[in-house]
This record gives C-alpha cells, structure tokens and sequence, in this order.
C-alpha cells in the first residue's frame, strides 16, 4: 500500500471516531434541544405597530396557542411536558395562563394566593424554556367590573413584572371579560391604573386590555383608546353564538387600526358548551388569517363540556393521540399544525 492510501485510511478512521464520540456526546442534549418551533429566539421582543404585532425584526407576527382552563381548577396543565406536546406536536407558539379572579377558587375570592401564583410562575418558566410566549390572564369573570379587585390586580401585575422584567415572552392580560353592563370608560380607568404598574418594571411589555360584553365591544375601544403604546384589545367569539356580525366588527376595528387580539375563543357557544359549530369557526379562521390575528382557544382541560379539548376520561397530561382529544381538540390541533406549515 503506497503512502498516501495509508493517511487516506488513517483520515478515514479518524474522520468516523470523532462522528462516534460527537453523537454519543450528543445524545443527552437530545432529550433538551429546542426545536426550529423556538418562537421567542427567533422572533424575539414583540410590540404593536398600528393594528399588527410585530416581532423584533418588524415583521408581522402571529402568536397562536392553548388557553388553559382556571389553574386553581386544572393546575395540572400547567406542566413543562404539556406545554412541549403543545409545541412539538400541535404546533403552537404560545400559551395562555388563565387565572379567575373571583370564582373557582379565584385568586381573590378565597383562592391560596401564593399557591396560584407559584402555578403562574411555573407556567412562564417551562413557556420560556420552551421558547415559547405565554399570557398571564387575571380572568376577570364573575366579578364583571376589573375595579372590583383593582387593589389585588394592582399588587399582582407589580409583583410579577417585576419578576419577569428582563424576559421578552411574557405578554399581560389585564382583565379576561368585563361584562354587564361594565362601560369601557370603567375599564379604561383600571388600564390606566394597572398599565403604569407594569410599565415600570417592564417599559415595553405588550398588554392585552378586556372589553366591554365580554370582550366584544372592542369598537368602544377604537373611539377612545388608551394611550399607552403596545396596548392591545381583547376580542373573544364563540363560533355557536357570534357571527357575522362581531366578524365586521372585529374587521372593521382593524381596517381603522386598531390592535386586536382574540385572546379567547371557541368553536362552541358562548356557555362553553352546546354544539360545536365549525362552519363559523372556519370563517372566524379565514378573518384571523386575512388579517394575522393572534388566537387562543378556550380550553385545555378534560372538563365534560364541549370546549375542553381533552375527553373527560382521558387522564394523560401530554403526549395525547387523537383519540384523547374532543371533537373540538381533534379540530384546534389541526388548526395549529396547519398554522405552523404557513
Ligand atoms: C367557562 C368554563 C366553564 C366554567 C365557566 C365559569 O368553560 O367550565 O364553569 O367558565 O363561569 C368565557 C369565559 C370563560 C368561560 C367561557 C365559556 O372567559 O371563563 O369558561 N366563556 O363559558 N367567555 C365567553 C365564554
């Protein structure tokens, strides 16, 4: 054998123990690495320009994703390995952490206050290890009026901010659905008291404000905004009770710039409950895609109700195969793997 066979040989050898050692010392890591679905290393701080939100680069962006169902009722969704199957295998890019202020155990309705916010804290710490942005959601419900518990809200937002300040995935839902007859110029004054509380802390968080008739009348918004930048307005449908009618409102608001988000929804009726009706939901779909709404869908839970994406006997709180999922799981997750090859 001449010479040079003989290092081609050596080359050769060498070239495939290092391939042998690199995938043995790779292996572990495999188990932590963060897929190309990482949504916050890639799009980074998000602010609201004119009715879109845009990610670092100034490019439009869409944040899409579960809303949790109340975590003082379902805390065990709020689980590092839920939150991975929701990225990896549904595809979506955000996560909606919601907190009833008043029922269920709410945060200020008797509810353990510190342990309902170690679960909040847990959830935006595996949302961020996952690379992915999460919405912490004070669910104004029934206590219909967000000054009922302003002083709580205040405390809460100030004490969280400051927590995640340096972070760029934490957006702020301020007040789920104000309702009954609950004016916009109410909740405009509890923004301009909540919104300076976590803008000291964190300048330039986006912040999602309720509105009026549980987060419907967003046109109320429109005629007198707030004035803070990277505000946006909630806009929550549930495709058996809203139609036509909230689609041109919500449409309409966007036209004229003003920054909506459907921060909640359903495929159902306004209860949560009754029959799915996804001929509506498709055409909410084909509105949200027209003009790159960002959408969280009510809920991740295994509740017996039509909205809860899980069956009630389906126990696993990750990895589910299809037949785990409810008619309205089986039809979100579809969405969201859809919306992820866009
Ligand atoms: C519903 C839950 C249901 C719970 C009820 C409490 O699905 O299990 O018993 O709240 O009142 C909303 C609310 C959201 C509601 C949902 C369906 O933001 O909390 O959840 N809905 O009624 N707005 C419109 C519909």
């Amino acid at each position: 054998m001449d010479g040079r066979l003989q290092i081609r040989r050596w080359i050769q050898k060498a070239a495939a123990m290092m391939l042998a050692v690199g995938l043995i010392l790779t292996a572990p890591c495999q188990v932590e690495t963060v897929w190309a679905q990482d949504a916050v290393s890639s799009h980074g701080v998000l602010r609201v320009q004119g009715a879109d939100l845009v990610d670092s680069k100034g490019e439009k962006f869409q944040l899409y994703g579960m809303s949790t169902h109340g975590i003082a009722w379902f805390p065990q969704y709020v689980n590092k390995e839920t939150f991975r199957t929701l990225r990896d295998d549904w595809g979506s890019n955000c996560v909606r952490i919601a907190m009833y202020t008043d029922e269920y155990n709410g945060y200020c309705s008797g509810g353990k206050k510190e342990e309902l916010k170690k679960l909040v804290e847990n959830g935006v710490s595996y949302a961020t290890e996952l690379g992915m942005y999460v919405i912490v959601d004070w669910h104004v419900l029934n206590d219909k009026n967000p000054n009922v518990y302003k002083a709580e809200a205040e405390q809460f937002f100030d004490e969280m901010a400051e927590k995640w300040k340096d972070q760029n995935n934490v957006i702020y839902e301020i007040c789920n659905e104000p309702n009954s007859g609950v004016t916009w110029e109410e909740i405009k004054s509890y923004g301009d008291q909540i919104i300076p509380v976590i803008r000291k802390h964190d300048s330039d968080a986006v912040i999602i404000v309720g509105t009026p008739t549980w987060s419907q009348d967003v046109d109320q918004a429109l005629k007198n905004p707030l004035k803070y930048e990277n505000v946006m307005y909630a806009l929550h449908f549930y495709a058996g009770t809203h139609t036509d009618w909230l689609r041109n409102r919500a449409e309409e608001c966007v036209k004229q710039g003003l920054p909506v988000f459907i921060s909640e929804f359903g495929m159902c009726d306004a209860s949560g409950n009754g029959a799915n009706d996804f001929e509506q939901a498709g055409k909410w779909m084909e509105l949200i895609e027209r003009y790159n709404l960002s959408y969280c869908c009510w809920n991740l839970a295994n509740k017996n109700e039509t909205s809860s994406v899980l069956k009630s006997e389906c126990v696993k709180i990750s990895g589910w195969d299809e037949a785990d999922l409810s008619q309205s799981g089986q039809w979100i997750r579809q969405q969201f793997r859809t919306e992820s090859q866009r």
